[in-house]
């Protein structure tokens, strides 16, 4: 049994002012759910004051992202150390990392590494756009990104990765991929070639999330999908009462 995962990616939004009162009015009642795995990935400046509410409690915080190397001269970058530090999450390979930073494949493997020897759990995400998607290359470009992202693991290693199929056309437009539909491709696309990558059991032990528009009235459709263990939210993640439905659907 997968315990269900719900991450918010904040992405760029709340000072860390306006994340403090975020997590102050959700909070209390995030901390009565045992059934979910909730992390919250705020900005890289809102992480201290967020890792610092919620010290004691159930729910986890992540950065957005970080680099692989342990220091040097990587202007405006995060370290592993320095990211675990405060969280003990780490969110790789985001759709909108790929498409405005020149996030490769090769990076981000190189950064799902560097996180699992630091021992955060990276929360690696893979996705189709809507050109791939429409030319019917969804399997072909989502199953390359998991071999090449998660290439050169031990079975032990995969096992930790939480994978986040985005389909990119459904990100921030409010237009999500049906539950049926996000289901199979995650089936074809991720737990197959996770299974031949590692075995059965570590592909078993993988949770794969669903992004992408996930809101409190679809939640429910994906979380009761066989192969859809959780949610990365991105919107829906900013407002106590939104996230807060989602994590209970989950629950
Ligand atoms: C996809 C998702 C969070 P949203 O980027 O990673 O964002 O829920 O706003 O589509």
């Amino acid at each position: 049994m997968r315990k269900p995962f719900v991450a918010g990616n904040w992405k760029m939004n709340k000072t860390a002012a306006e994340a403090a009162t975020l997590v102050g009015a959700m909070l209390p009642e995030l901390d009565k759910i045992d059934a979910v795995e909730i992390v919250l990935c705020p900005p890289a400046t809102a992480v201290p004051a967020v890792s610092g509410l919620v010290k004691g409690s159930k729910v986890g915080v992540g950065t957005q992202n970080l680099h692989w190397e342990e220091s040097g001269a990587f202007t405006g970058e995060l370290s592993p150390a320095m990211v675990a530090e405060f969280c003990g999450y780490v969110i790789i390979g985001h759709s909108e990392r790929r498409a405005y930073f020149a996030e490769t494949d090769e990076t981000v493997n190189k950064k799902v590494k560097a996180a699992l020897a630091h021992g955060l759990t990276p929360i690696m995400c893979v996705g189709e756009t809507l050109e791939e998607n429409e030319a019917g290359r969804t399997n072909e470009v989502v199953v390359g990104q998991v071999k090449a992202d998660m290439a050169g693991l031990s079975a032990e290693e995969a096992a930790k990765v939480v994978v986040a199929y985005e389909p990119i056309w459904a990100i921030g437009t409010g237009k999500a991929a049906s539950g049926d539909l996000a289901n199979k491709v995650i089936f074809e696309t991720i737990r197959v070639p996770l299974k031949e990558m590692f075995g059965s059991a570590a592909a078993e032990a993988v949770r794969v999330l669903y992004g992408g528009s996930v809101k409190g009235s679809n939640a429910a459709e994906f979380f009761g999908q066989a192969e859809i263990d959780g949610a990365l939210v991105g919107g829906a993640s900013l407002k106590a009462e939104d996230f807060l439905a989602i994590v209970k659907a989950a629950a």
